[in-house]
């Protein structure tokens, strides 16, 4: 009988083996991105996984002859020699001689858009998602999504680091955790039940197992608006942290892990940071202001006068960005203390003023990434306030377990994935931070 042994032998190099492969023949698999036929020769640019390597074919270089079937988007195995020669600004750069191409498959049709340029230029945002899978070989269009596996990663990391168990909560859930009418209901085998809008019920509970805990996973939101900053299918990084002193422990721990991942895309990440020309934050304490302090400067500041004194709109936020840049030289900023009014059912009160709460948000160059607070963990105090809220706490018994037998204080926080990668980037729209979005208009591809 054949046995599987696990043994996986790579047969190629990546591009940041070429230094010490120097003078060596070596192999690399990928597609070809561009032909460039020059006089007597030819630049083959091949994009493997994570770089765009330039190979030269000529013919005093091997016996390889050139072949007419090669083409843009063909995968191919290339080997050949590494030579190191110096672009206009004298680094170092290595290229592959061509002693051998071997294509793997051909494709069956022409691009539709062209895609070995270094971004798409003049390409509709529609046209892009339209065209994801292959959009996305475009190598400006898949570092975004490279740079957001990198800040996922530094947040699961971090915590893991910091003694945080993952846990998986279900996203077909039996109420809604947030509120309002952003809910997506469901057809159960007749039972009307709900997509998670977040993992909020179930990363409480489990406080009561492992005290602290995260979760990287989609959540789902029912917005009925077309907004640059909304889809209706995210992915919420959670966190949720027992025995806590105050709340300002949940702050703390989030500027821990914003700073972790900003390190992390510094270090490992910092082709993609190159090619997006990102400007990574440099964090190292973070402004926090009162939610009816920042009202009034931005009504005292900036002269603006919001509608709703209970929340805050996407000019309320972008000026407020502004402010802590300017003044504060701050890319983040908390804001603490939002009204009891606009938060969730879970949220503590501040014993001080029960009109508003021990929560906050946290705006990144002027949008709101997180929320996060503490949360309510005597059983009584729950009851009473999902009652004043017109709930039926008997809907939750689950959920109401933990307060029932026994909860330490506690809280946490959800940071919005695309809407982090969106700002990090300076991108204009989360669409753009998203791979395959889902929106009121979008469920393909
Ligand atoms: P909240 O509902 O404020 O809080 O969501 C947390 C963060 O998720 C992001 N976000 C969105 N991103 C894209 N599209 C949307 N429709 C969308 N809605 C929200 C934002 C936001 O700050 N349970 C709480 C978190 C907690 O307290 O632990 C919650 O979900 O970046």
């Amino acid at each position: 009988m054949e046995k599987i042994c696990g043994c996986l032998v790579s047969d190629t190099v990546s591009f940041n083996e070429f230094a010490q492969n120097e003078n060596k023949v070596v192999c690399i698999k990928g597609y070809i991105h561009r032909i460039r036929e020059m006089t007597g020769f030819a630049f083959v640019i091949v994009r493997t996984a994570r770089d765009v390597i330039q190979c030269v074919y000529a013919p005093e270089f091997s016996s390889y002859r050139w072949d007419d079937k090669l083409c843009e988007e063909a995968c191919v195995k290339v080997t050949g020699k590494v030579v190191a020669s110096q672009d206009a600004k004298g680094n170092t750069r290595y290229e592959l001689q061509i002693h051998d191409i071997e294509i793997l498959s051909l494709p069956a049709e022409n691009l539709p858009i062209v895609i070995n340029k270094k971004q798409l230029d003049n390409i509709q945002l529609n046209t892009i998602l339209d065209l994801r899978p292959i959009s996305m070989r475009n190598p400006k269009e898949r570092a975004i999504f490279k740079i957001q596996e990198g800040i996922a990663r530094g947040f699961r990391e971090c915590l893991m680091k910091n003694g945080f168990t993952e846990i998986r909560s279900p996203k077909i859930n039996f109420a809604g955790a947030e509120g309002g009418t952003n809910i997506f209901k469901l057809d159960y085998f007749g039972k009307e039940v709900y997509l998670a809008q977040s993992p909020q019920l179930y990363k409480q509970a489990l406080v009561g197992v492992y005290q602290k805990v995260f979760e990287v996973a989609p959540v789902f939101r029912a917005e009925h608006h077309d907004t640059s900053r909304h889809l209706n299918e995210y992915t919420s990084m959670d966190f949720e942290m027992g025995f806590i002193n105050d709340f300002t422990d949940i702050m703390n721990m989030e500027v821990k892990v914003l700073r972790y991942i900003m390190e992390l895309l510094k270090t490992e990440y910092s082709e993609e940071v190159e090619t997006l020309h990102i400007d990574l934050p440099v964090i190292d304490e973070i402004p926090s202001i009162k939610f009816m302090d920042a009202k009034e400067l931005i009504m005292k500041k900036f002269k603006y006068q919001p509608q709703d004194m209970k929340d805050f709109d996407p000019t309320e936020e972008e000026l407020l960005g502004k402010y802590a840049k300017k003044e504060l030289n701050s890319d983040f900023l908390f804001v603490t203390h939002y009204p009891s009014k606009k938060r969730p059912f879970y949220t503590m009160d501040d014993p001080a003023d029960p009109d508003f709460t021990l929560s906050f948000d946290l705006l990144f160059r002027g949008l709101e990434i997180t929320s996060g607070g503490q949360r309510i963990h005597d059983y009584k105090e729950q009851v009473e306030k999902m009652v004043k809220l017109g709930m039926n706490p008997e809907l939750f018994e689950t959920y109401l377990m933990l307060h029932k037998y026994g909860a330490p204080p506690h809280g946490g926080l959800g940071i919005g994935l695309e809407r982090l990668t969106m700002h990090l980037l300076g991108a204009k729209n989360v669409r753009e931070t998203t791979m395959f979005p889902r929106d009121i208009n979008r469920v393909t591809p």
